[in-house]
Order: structure tokens, then C-alpha cells, then sequence
């Protein structure tokens, strides 16, 4: 069998479509936007893990461009974070040059595999001229009160040395390096992303993401409904939230946790010792320890629960958590396992109660109706080097006014931050340092660039001092889709009419990993920035599908330091960038972890030089609007393994030969899969118009339906139902049908089954 030379005619292809500007999108109507999530650009390059998402949104970029649509799929770098930075310390080299030539080579990478992207609109968050819309739409969440400093115990990386949001700590991990995290007290400036709770729970319903992307932002949000009841003891009233009121009347003691402000007030002379010993214990535990074994110390004082009027005692315990609801809870320990364990433990009284009051009446006479979140306010600065910096100063002169009550000038943000005022000087430019090293202290190496450090405020000309803060990783993949509506403009971040146009973006493709991260950031700014009517839409991602893991051949993650990374530029070079986009898309479901297999690969090398040689005669009697279908619709919903399988099945019905008419028609299918290889084959059969530019196959409905019939299914000779199916398919093909109709074969003993072809089957069952 004689081979396609592929090294040659996908360079040929690669140079002509960039030459004629084949993938450029021009804003006409009807539009589509197909995105992948941008990448960090590593120094390792590109793994074959990426192009799965970029392979499988390409072939949508080309169907849906074949269909007629004007389609927007374009590729940047979220080049800001760690690793350049950590190689920078190490080496001594900016930063921005380490970035650039990652950049480089990642680009190079995707050219090589063909992606279609529209290199016009590249883009780079950590370009100037990008981070200053960035830096604006923070100094716009600022002005509106929507950031703020706050000093409190937030999670610490001890390695990466900079303090991270909740989001970033996975399993009490730092998301980056995997170091465990500990806590530490610093000022920083916090996003009130809890005021768009709501919004973002609710925004949730019409969203086409998969059920278990939103089901994961739906817990992080954590709504609870229930009530807030008053305890009081003394003179002092203890506040407590629940979601069981109707327990009220088995709450047989108060936990506060030992952070609570009341703590030190109620807790008795005589307890005292014991409890100041106790909240300092509890302060060096990690979160998970705290929820572990339960501890606690009682403070010597009663409370009076309001249903039964009975005094009750408070304890001091960790299990309680200080940022959720108010930091202390009624114990029902008949009712709560927590609460049933301390109960347990310390001997107190578990009351079996009848639950003969609905939750309502309880809140009618004890309680308020009450909502909480789980969602804390976003930990937005960073102590580290390579990132955005934040575009305020703090000028002392400023403060005095503001708290002597002057008003006048300020914005809601420089009001609740006395003394922090909005550079509006875009973009400030990140200085050059000559240590990269994070300082440690809470401050980032930015406190060492003297000469950027002072400045004087934009407001009253005082001398004044600069935030060396930067902003945390995700800050331009917050709305860096916006942009690739309008990379040049330096008047807006985009110019409205094209924001119009092209968003919110139609597909998302990208990895699960950012469900609670990127993914929820950044509907948050679009949320925020459609109330501001910056924007005028209101969700980020119409659409999005998650792309499976591609492990090692050995079933293990791919990581150099197993050593059992597969390097992209081999695979091409010795099958070609058409085979590997062919095997990518076959090896498995799209969102599903599947291994490499090198024999897949060379499968997939197999199938297209079996095009290659196919027999060109007058006349087959192969059926090409079954195929059309079954492509069409797979494409439509990301069934790419399927698609190629039916692809697969068709050639190799083909044995005897295809009519010209029928392979040009295949090539059209198989173009947004392997778009090198079927363009030459094109050309070859004397067209000269690109295949990319050709509109997608239409298949006779008509027709199809003649080609179906009724299949008739029986269980022990009666008919117990129907399903059409396409004439001439074989007895396991009518079995899985059969299967997949009737729910109750599936409870079945089948003992055998009977079929007639393009009439019945039957499934002889044990009765
Ligand atoms: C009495 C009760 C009885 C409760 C019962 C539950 C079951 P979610 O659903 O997660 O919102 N709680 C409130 N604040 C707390 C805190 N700071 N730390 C730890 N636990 C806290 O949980 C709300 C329930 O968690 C509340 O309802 C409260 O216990 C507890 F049969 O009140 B419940
Ligand atoms: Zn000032």
C-alpha cells in the first residue's frame, strides 16, 4: 500500500491557508465563537494531552465554518505566574524572556498540528497594552466598593510564599506546588465576589455546561436556607444559624467557635484557664484537623433556649467553624452526628424530641428566616513578582482628609479604604527588579524597586507609596475572551458593536480542573462588568465541555518526572500532524481519561493511507447520507470518537472502490479531522478551491428513511415493542438497539436471541 507523504503536503497546506488568510474571521453574520482555554506557556511545551481540547474544538472551527458560519477561533497565553518567576530566581532571566520564547514554541507546536486559529487576534496578558484593561476593570471594582483590605488569617503557601484564595487550596494543598498550606494574618485586598452569590447560583440554570461543572460551582456557593435564632445568656445574646429550626426544642447545649468575639466575655472566672488554653491550642490546627477528633472546653456559663426555657451550657469547640454562619451553633445532638459525637464525649444530654413543629412556626416564634453561603470573598493579592500590578497608591494626606470626613472627590472605594487612591495612569507597567525572590513579610520583590515604589497621588500630588501587591493568576483569564473580540483597541477594553457581535462565546472548551476557579471568576467580573453596562451580556460561556486526561501508556499521569511523557513533535514527525489529530479524536470519549496507545496511532496512520489508495470507479453502491448523519450529528455533540469510528466503518465498506462523487463528499467529512490530508486529495481529484471553504454535505432525509425500517422487538415470541433502524445492520447492531428501547431487557436472563434481518428480533428469556 502505497503512503501519503505527509511531511511534505502539510507543510504545503499550512503555508497556502495562512497565505490565504483561510481562518481570519470577519464579523459577518451568521457568527460563531469556538474558544479553547488559553495556556500557561510552559517551558516543557506543548504535551499530547492539549491538543486534545484544541483538536476537537478545530474540527468544530472548520464544520461550523463549512456550514456557512463566520467563526471566531482564536488561541493566546495566560503567561502570567510561578513558573516563570521560580525560573527567573534560579537563573536570573526576566521573566518576559523566558515567557517569550515559551510563547515561541508553543505557537510553533500548534502550527505544526495544524490548528486553524486566527493569528491576527493573539493575545498575551502580560502585554501592557493588555493588563491595562485588566488593571482597569479592577480600579473599576475598587471605585464601586467592591474591593477591599481586610487584615485576617488567610491560606499561606509556606514554599510559593504568598497567600492564596480558598479556591487555590485543594485537599489543604497550595493548587500550584502542592505544599500543604498554613494560615498566616496579612492585609490584603479582597474581592466581594459573596455579593454576586446569587447571581451566580442562579445563573447556573441556563448555562449548557455539564451537570456535574455546575453542580461543583453550586456547592462551592453553597446556599443554605434556615433560620438565624438568639440565645441569650446574661446580658449577652449568642446568634446562631441553622437549617434544622424545628430542632430548637432538642438543642440541649451552644458550641461557639473559639474565635468567636464573646468567647472571652461569657466564659467564667473559674474556666478561664482552661479556656484561654484551649482557643490557643486551636489556633495552630488546620482546618481538616479541627473537623477530625472533636474537642472543646466548656466556658461556665448557661443559655436560654427560647422554646423550651431551658438554661443550657456553652462550650468552646473547633468543630465549629469561625467564617461560616456566625461562628457558633445550637447542638442537637438527637439530630446532628457532629452534635452527637461531642454530645457523646462529654456527657451531655441528647434530647429525643417529636418533631410536631414545621420549621415555619419555629421561625414564627423564635427565629428570623435566614440565607447563608459558603462562598468567602475572593483573597485577590499576591506577594509575588510576576503578575499584574495593582494600580493603587496610599497617600497618608489623602487619609487624614478622608478620616476627618471629608467626602468630596473620593470614590466608594478610596471612602472604605482611607488612604488607597486609584492610579487611573494605564497600564502600570511592572518594573524591573533585580531580586525576584518573595520577600516572606507579606510584601512582594516589587517593595524593593525604589524608584516605581514612590510616586506621588494622582489626587492631591502628595508624596505617596505604590501597592507592590500583584494580582493573583487568574485575574486576565477572567475576561481575556473579550478581548480576542478586539485585540487593538486602546480606547476600550472592546469596542461594544463587536462585543455584540460575537458574545458571550458560543463553545468553551477546556480542562474540568477550573470548575470553581477560572470558570467562577470570571462569570463574576462579566457579571459585575454587565451591571456597569461595560459589557452587554451576562454570562461568560454560553456552552462548555470538559476535555478527559490523556494518561501515559502505562495508565499513569503523564510527568517528566515518571518519565513517561509523549513528546507531540515525535508523534507528528514520524505519523503526521493528520494521524495524530485522527487518533487524538478516536482514542475515547472527549471528556473521558483515556491512555495513549501507540498502536492507536499507527491505526489512525493506517485508515488514511486506506484513503489514499482507494479504487476510483463509475459506480459503488455505498451509502453516503447515512454516514452524512451520523457525522453531522456526533460533531454536533462532540462524539469525535464515534464520528471517526463511523468514518472508519464507511472506508472500509469501500474495499471495491467509491465514485468520484462519493470521495469528494467523504474528503468534506473528514476535512475538519484531518484537513492537510483531505485538501490534498481534494486538489488531487482537480478542484481548486480549497475543501475548508466548501459547504458541509447534506444528506436526503428522504432517502434515509427508505433506507430505514420498523425492527420489530419480541421477548419470548410477543411483541413488546419497536424501533427504527437502518436496513441491512447485522444482529448485534439490532441487539444494542433493542437494549437501549426496551428498559426491562435489562432486568433480563436472555437465553438466546432470534433475528430476522430487516424484519424482528427476539429474546428468548428466562421467565
Ligand atoms: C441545628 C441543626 C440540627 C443543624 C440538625 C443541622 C442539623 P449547612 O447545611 O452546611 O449550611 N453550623 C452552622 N454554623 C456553623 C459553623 N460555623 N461551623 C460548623 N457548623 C455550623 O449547615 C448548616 C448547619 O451547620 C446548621 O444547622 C448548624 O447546625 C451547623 F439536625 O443547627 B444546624
Ligand atoms: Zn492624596
Amino acid at each position: 500500500m502505497a503512503e501519503y507523504d505527509f511531511s511534505e503536503i502539510e507543510k504545503k497546506w499550512q503555508q497556502k491557508w495562512a497565505k490565504d488568510k483561510l481562518f481570519e474571521a470577519k464579523g459577518k453574520k451568521p457568527n460563531f465563537f469556538i474558544l479553547d482555554m488559553f495556556p500557561y506557556p510552559s517551558g516543557d511545551g506543548l504535551h499530547v494531552g492539549h491538543p486534545r481540547g484544541y483538536v476537537g474544538s478545530d474540527v468544530v472551527a472548520h464544520y461550523m465554518r463549512m456550514k456557512g458560519f463566520d467563526v471566531l477561533h482564536p488561541m493566546g497565553w495566560d503567561a502570567f505566574g510561578l513558573p516563570a518567576e521560580n525560573y527567573a530566581i534560579k537563573t536570573g532571566v526576566h521573566p518576559s524572556i523566558t515567557t517569550r520564547k515559551n510563547i515561541q514554541r508553543f505557537k510553533e507546536q500548534m502550527q505544526m498540528i495544524g490548528l486553524s486559529y486566527d493569528w491576527t487576534r493573539e493575545i498575551n496578558t502580560t502585554n501592557p497594552s493588555y493588563y491595562k484593561w485588566t488593571q482597569w476593570i479592577f480600579l473599576k471594582l475598587f471605585e464601586k466598593g467592591l474591593a477591599y483590605r481586610k487584615k485576617f488569617p488567610i491560606n499561606w503557601c509556606p514554599s510559593c510564599k504568598t497567600g492564596l484564595a480558598n479556591e487555590e487550596v485543594i485537599n489543604g494543598k497550595c493548587e500550584r506546588c502542592g505544599t500543604e498550606t498554613t494560615k498566616k494574618k496579612i492585609e490584603q485586598w479582597v474581592l466581594k465576589i459573596t455579593d454576586y452569590a446569587e447571581e451566580l447560583l442562579k445563573g447556573l440554570e441556563k448555562l449548557d455546561w455539564p451537570e456535574q461543572i455546575k453542580e461543583m460551582q453550586r456547592n462551592w456557593i453553597g446556599k443554605s436556607e434556615g433560620a438565624d435564632i438568639v440565645f441569650s445568656v446574661n446580658d449577652s445574646e449568642i446568634k446562631v444559624f441553622t437549617t434544622r429550626p424545628e430542632t430548637v426544642f432538642g438543642a440541649t447545649f451552644i458550641v461557639l467557635a473559639p474565635e468567636h468575639e464573646l468567647v472571652k466575655k461569657i466564659t467564667t472566672f473559674k474556666q478561664k484557664k482552661e479556656v484561654d488554653n484551649y482557643v490557643k491550642q486551636s489556633k495552630k490546627k488546620l482546618d481538616i484537623e479541627r473537623q477530625k477528633d472533636k474537642t472543646g472546653v466548656f466556658t461556665g456559663s448557661y443559655a436560654l433556649n427560647p422554646a423550651t426555657k431551658e438554661k443550657i451550657p456553652v462550650y468552646v469547640a473547633d468543630y465549629v467553624l469561625p467564617y461560616y454562619g456566625y461562628g457558633a451553633i445550637m447542638a442537637v445532638p438527637a439530630h446532628d452526628e457532629r452534635d452527637y459525637d461531642f454530645a457523646k464525649k462529654f456527657d451531655l444530654e441528647i434530647k429525643e424530641i417529636e418533631l410536631n413543629k414545621s420549621a415555619e412556626q419555629v421561625i414564627e416564634l423564635y427565629g428570623k428566616k435566614a440565607i447563608n453561603y459558603k462562598l468567602r470573598d475572593w483573597v485577590f493579592s499576591r506577594q509575588r513578582y510576576w503578575g499584574e500590578p495593582i494600580p493603587l497608591v496610599f497617600c497618608e494626606k489623602c487619609k487624614e482628609k478622608i478620616e476627618k470626613g471629608e467626602t468630596r472627590g473620593f470614590s466608594k472605594g478610596e471612602l472604605l479604604n482611607p488612604g488607597w487612591i486609584s492610579d487611573n495612569n494605564l497600564p502600570l507597567k511592572l518594573p524591573d527588579v533585580e531580586k525576584y525572590q518573595p520577600t516572606g513579610t507579606g510584601e512582594s520583590p516589587l517593595a524593593q524597586a525604589e524608584a516605581w515604589l514612590k510616586t506621588n497621588c494622582p489626587k492631591c500630588g502628595s508624596p505617596a507609596k505604590r501597592e507592590t501587591n500583584t494580582m493573583p493568576q487568574w485575574a486576565g483569564s477572567c475576561w481575556y475572551f473579550i478581548r480576542y473580540t478586539d485585540p487593538e483597541n486602546d480606547k476600550e477594553l472592546a469596542d461594544k458593536k463587536k462585543m455584540k457581535e460575537w458574545l458571550p462565546v458560543d463553545s468553551y472548551i477546556g480542562g474540568a480542573e477550573h470548575a470553581v476557579l477560572h470558570l467562577l471568576y470570571s462569570r463574576f467580573w462579566v457579571k459585575f462588568l454587565n451591571d456597569e453596562k461595560i459589557l452587554p451580556f451576562d454570562e461568560s460561556f454560553k456552552k462548555l465541555r470538559t476535555i478527559g486526561l490523556i494518561l501515559a501508556p502505562d495508565g499513569q499521569k503523564m510527568s517528566k518526572s515518571r518519565g513517561n511523557v509523549i513528546n507531540p513533535d515525535e508523534i507528528v514527525k514520524k505519523y503526521g500532524a493528520d494521524a495524530f489529530r485522527i487518533y487524538e479524536m478516536f482514542m475515547g470519549p472527549f471528556d473521558q481519561a483515556i491512555a495513549w496507545d501507540s498502536k492507536g496511532i499507527l491505526g489512525a496512520k493506517r485508515f488514511l493511507d486506506k484513503i489514499w489508495n482507494l479504487k476510483i470507479v463509475e459506480k459503488d453502491n455505498l451509502n453516503t447520507d447515512q454516514v452524512i448523519k451520523k457525522i453531522t450529528e456526533d460533531i454536533e455533540s462532540e462524539k469525535f470518537n464515534t464520528a471517526v469510528a463511523a468514518m472508519m466503518e464507511f472506508i472500509n465498506n469501500a474495499n471495491k472502490g467509491i465514485s468520484k462523487e462519493n470521495l469528494e463528499s467523504f474528503l468534506k467529512l473528514l476535512a475538519p479531522f484531518a484537513p492537510h490530508f483531505s485538501e490534498e486529495m481534494w486538489n488531487n481529484l482537480g478542484n481548486r478551491e480549497s475543501i475548508l471553504r466548501q459547504s458541509w454535505p447534506k444528506y436526503d432525509q428522504e432517502k434515509l428513511k427508505q433506507q430505514e425500517f420498523e425492527l420489530v422487538i419480541q421477548i419470548n415470541g410477543k411483541v413488546r415493542g419497536s424501533v427504527r433502524a437502518e436496513t441491512g445492520i447485522n444482529k448485534q447492531k439490532a441487539e444494542k438497539l433493542a437494549t437501549e428501547t426496551l428498559e426491562k431487557l435489562k432486568d433480563k436472563k436472555i437465553k438466546k436471541t432470534i433475528f430476522v434481518k430487516d424484519k424482528l428480533i427476539n429474546f428468548v428469556c428466562a421467565e
